[in-house]
């Protein structure tokens, strides 16, 4: 199915952000944990089988990795967080960058935080979603891999996680999903298109 997003194309990789594309224009960040799917979902929303690097092994996205939609306007794939057999020295570059990006990176925004249905609200998940929202800044949960659970047990986690995310931002939506097989592709591009309004720039 075509949407904003299908005619997308990659930008570049950056190491640090200084390495970034001119900060103008808006993009939008795929946060969460390592190996939660936040390639397979660009690739998933985009409709694009190898846009964004996909890897069993966790820790896969090393760099900020930029693909641009329509003119200034991008996806950003972030390098997953929480990873623990990352070297220690490359986790602080990371949370040190990754910093640095959300603090100061004027075209952001919006994050779309990628969660594992089945270990969902992670430390780092919930200080993501608190941090979103203090922030200003648009921000969408998706509960991913649902296809590894039955439908009763993804409508439980997506009540009991709704509720969850309330404890921390009232400004937080959430949905299901599965980038293996695109189910809620149309949904999570219904919610992020809106973000793109010109009048938002
Ligand atoms: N079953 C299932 N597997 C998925 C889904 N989405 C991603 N995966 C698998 O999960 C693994 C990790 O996916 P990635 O998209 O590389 O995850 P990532 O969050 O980008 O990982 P890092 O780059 O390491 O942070 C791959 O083996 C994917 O095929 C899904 O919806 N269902
Ligand atoms: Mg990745």
């Amino acid at each position: 199915m075509s949407n904003l997003f299908s005619h997308c194309e990659y930008l570049t990789s950056a190491y640090k952000t200084s390495q970034l594309p001119d900060d103008v224009g808006m993009e939008i960040a795929f946060a969460g944990r390592s190996n939660a799917g936040k390639s397979t979902t660009i690739n998933a929303l985009t409709n694009h089988k190898g846009l964004a690097k996909v890897s069993k092994t966790p820790g896969r996205t090393q760099l900020f990795n930029c693909f641009e939609f329509k003119p200034n306007k991008r996806l950003v794939d972030l390098p997953g967080y929480g990873y623990a057999k990352v070297p220690m020295k490359m986790r602080k570059h990371w949370d040190k960058e990754i910093e640095n990006y959300l603090m100061k990176r004027d075209s952001l925004i919006g994050v779309v935080i990628i969660m594992d249905i089945r270990h969902p609200m992670k430390v780092f998940d919930e200080q993501m979603i608190t941090w979103a929202h203090n922030s200003g800044l648009y921000s969408h949960v998706l509960l991913n891999k649902a296809d590894k659970l039955n439908n009763n047990e993804i409508k439980k986690t997506l009540m009991k996680v709704t509720k969850e995310i309330a404890k921390y931002s009232d400004s937080t939506s959430c949905q299901t999903f599965s980038a293996l097989r695109k189910t809620g592709s149309a949904e999570l591009s219904q919610i992020l298109t809106p973000w793109f309004a010109e009048d938002n720039g």
